[in-house]
């Protein structure tokens, strides 16, 4: 690995936004042009901030704001920005994203929308404070894996919960829940559990979501040292009342790494997340290879390893009824929507996801030397 290629990189104003050579190499068609890069930290009513190396510009997005919804600019983006001179500053083009957190708007609806692009961890935050709604978790984990990110579990307001052994548990039945996901449970009030959630994120781009209340804009303010997000100070019940969070905005972490910060959903609905859905429930998947029809559905045939699985009380119903709802769900949403455009967005990121884990690679490789 060249050295010189590191210090280019992080000797940029950007570096701690994420810039890289590979987005610089994207981006040289621009600069030929005489446009400026930078990372889109808000968007709202046709403008957006993005932070360049000369500051955070407001530029308008006419130009990136096209009829598909999955197509107009949103946070995490690397813009073309209009250098000085103009007004207003138009952001002419946005880089192809790595990876993109996309959710379907509602369950019966086909539109997808964009929540961050760009982003190498999904956090889902998740209050202990409330009823544990697993099946909300499923779903948006199915979300963060079809992704391109690692997702993240984080059980907010730990210091709600009485006793140490009530924690175990809880955090348990999320592990369970979720095979190959990092479960920290975590306190913005005491601030047990921040450290290992700021180590995990310190390389890359995370996106924070999940229900309105459960201190997400809490926790950015305490990975940021600064009280930079709105919160609201009394709340009656988690999830219900006022959304204090209306924009999704990015954040360079000081001990870095990059932080999203978005509103409360109340859900998430899936949006051609067919391959997320199979790594939430990699349990069953593995299962299903012992069944003894190769197309078995796990409903009545014999010589089902799902079905015995959950007779044996090692799968819980639950979760083979989740599954199941799941998997209906996106075929429904699939069915519904333009398998050639999913198709070449998809094939994209997987080219970009793989190019943003080997420049993070390299970055990281940099850095420990
Ligand atoms: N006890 C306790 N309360 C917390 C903690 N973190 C956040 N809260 C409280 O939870 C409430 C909601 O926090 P926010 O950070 O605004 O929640 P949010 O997820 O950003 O909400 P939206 O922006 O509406 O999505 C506030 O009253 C916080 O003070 C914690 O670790 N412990
Ligand atoms: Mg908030
Ligand atoms: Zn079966």
């Amino acid at each position: 690995m060249s050295s010189s290629f590191t210090t280019t990189t992080s000797s940029s104003p950007l570096s701690s936004y994420g810039w890289d050579t590979h987005w610089e190499a994207e981006f040289a068609p621009y600069a030929e042009r005489g446009l400026l890069p930078g990372r889109v930290v808000r968007v709202d009513r046709g403008q957006c901030d993005v932070v360049t190396a000369e500051g955070t510009v407001r530029a308008d997005t006419a130009f990136v704001t096209p009829h598909d919804p999955l197509r107009v600019v949103c946070t995490g983006d690397w813009a073309a920005v209009d250098p000085v001179g103009g007004t207003p500053r138009y952001v002419r083009a946005y880089l192809p994203r790595r990876t993109a957190f996309v959710r379907s708007t509602s369950s019966k609806r086909s539109d997808g929308q964009i929540l961050a692009a760009n982003v190498d961890h999904v956090i889902v935050a998740v209050s202990l404070a409330a009823e544990l709604d697993l099946g909300r978790i499923e779903r948006f984990l199915a979300l963060a894996w079809e992704s391109g990110a690692q997702p993240l579990v984080v059980l907010t307001k730990v210091d709600l919960v009485p006793d140490a052994a009530g924690v175990s548990h809880l955090v348990h039945d999320v592990e369970t829940t979720a095979p190959g996901v990092p479960v920290l449970p975590l306190s913005s009030t005491t601030g047990e559990g921040v450290d290992a959630l700021r180590e995990a994120i310190a390389g890359g781009t995370s996106v924070l979501l999940g229900v309105s209340g459960t201190g997400k804009s809490t926790l950015a303010n305490t990975l940021l040292g600064a009280d930079t997000m709105a919160v609201q100070a009394v709340r009656d019940v988690d999830g219900k009342g006022r959304h204090t969070t209306t924009t999704r905005n990015l954040f360079a972490l000081p001990g870095g790494g990059v932080l999203i910060d978005t509103p409360g959903l109340r859900g998430v609905g899936l949006w051609d997340a067919g391959t997320g859905v199979g790594q939430v429930f990699s349990e069953i998947e593995e299962l299903a290879s012992s069944c003894r029809f190769h197309d078995c559905a796990h409903g009545a045939e014999p010589g089902c390893a799902v079905l015995a699985a959950v007779e044996a009380g090692t799968l819980p119903e639950r979760r083979l009824d989740s599954y199941r709802k799941l998997l209906r769900e996106n075929q429904y949403i699939v069915a519904k929507t333009d398998a050639r455009a999913r198709a070449e967005m998809r094939r994209d990121w997987k080219r970009k996801g793989a190019e943003g884990r080997a420049a993070l690679q390299a970055k990281r490789g940099g850095l420990i030397r």
